[in-house]
């Protein structure tokens, strides 16, 4: 696989995500590690969007594990979800027999990070013109945060127009486009990363400058994790196999998150929506509407043998040997 690559340029990716509230999140991050060994990848910056301080500490337990700490991290402000959810701060906080913390890491929860907003607008700056493509696995908090931002020292462009030059598109784990769904969008609770901040995903699916490629609730559900890979396959040291088994209890888990960023890499396997318009409604439903002005469009349903294709691939990323 590495040597067809060979002469393509790396995709620049901005990853935003509400690392903590479900284990997907960290599948995803260590497929772009995977990209990142292959030469497919460079990660430009990682934005978190679940308000919690533990969640950037866990990120970059993973990051350091997978040698990858160098990336620079954002944290969001005033973000939902301020829980700890099932495992940042276990794994974080989890100590040897000597009093050390079991999983090395270069911050703690005091630890002061730039801001989603003055990271996302630094990497922008310092892009070419549609040189990014946004990986969005959580809320929109951030986006519309980098959306409403203003000139700075680090550009006179505001966040719209900066991010209308500098970023190619967003791949974003959103919504639910199944055909009952687009048919009746209420007959289903929101999906939770639009549901948990409705206002921002509101307001960035309406205004967002560059084409979304939105990936529903229904595509990950078909091709589930195995947790018999991570228990198996993944060594012990690893911080994802305990952070699996406290999230899962030993059950696999569905790819929602992993699938987005599987869809920039490996785009031929996935089949797309004609164009139209994404919205939400204030209560969290999305809507879809063909329109060949449109520059939003949703993954298709995989059938049955690509979906057993598309999870073979997650599989090798995430067991890859750093
Ligand atoms: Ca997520």
């Amino acid at each position: 696989m590495a040597a067809c690559m060979c002469g393509a340029k790396p995709v620049n990716v901005i990853f935003d995500t509400d690392m903590g509230n479900d284990v997907d999140d960290a599948l995803a991050l260590v497929m772009l590690y995977a990209f990142r060994e292959s030469g497919e990848c460079n990660l430009k910056g990682i934005l978190i969007n679940k308000d919690n301080p533990y969640a950037p500490v866990y990120t970059d337990i993973i990051a350091k594990y997978y040698g990858a700490d160098s990336v620079p991290m954002g944290m969001v402000e005033d973000g939902v979800t301020k829980d700890p959810g099932l495992f940042v701060e276990k794994i974080s906080e989890e100590k040897n027999a000597d009093g050390s913390y079991k999983y090395a890491r270069n911050m703690d929860p005091q630890t002061k990070l730039p801001s989603a907003v003055k990271l996302a607008r630094k990497i922008m700056s310092e892009s070419e013109d549609g040189g990014l493509v946004y990986i969005s696995v959580g809320f929109s908090t951030n986006l519309a945060a980098i959306f409403r931002s203003g000139p700075d020292e680090l550009s006179p462009l505001n966040g719209l127009e900066l991010f209308k030059k500098k970023v190619k598109y967003v791949s974003l784990m959103a919504g639910n486009f199944s055909r009952p769904v687009l048919d009746d969008p209420y007959s289903v609770a929101p999906e939770f990363n639009v549901g948990c901040d409705k206002p921002s995903a509101k307001f960035v699916y309406e205004t967002c400058p560059v084409p979304m490629v939105f990936n529903g609730f229904e595509i990950g559900l078909l091709a589930e994790f195995p947790n018999r890979v991570v228990a198996e396959e993944l060594p012990n040291e690893n911080p994802l196999v305990e952070s699996f088994r406290l999230y899962t209890n030993g059950s696999d888990r569905p790819t929602w998150d992993l699938i987005s960023v599987l869809y920039v890499f490996r785009p031929g396997m996935f089949g797309l929506s004609e164009n139209g318009l994404i919205t939400s409604s204030d209560s969290g439903h999305t809507f879809y509407k063909a329109d060949s002005d449109g520059n939003r469009r949703f993954l298709k349903t995989p059938d049955k043998e690509t979906a057993e294709k598309i999870k073979a691939e997650l599989v090798r990323l995430c067991t890859y040997k750093k």
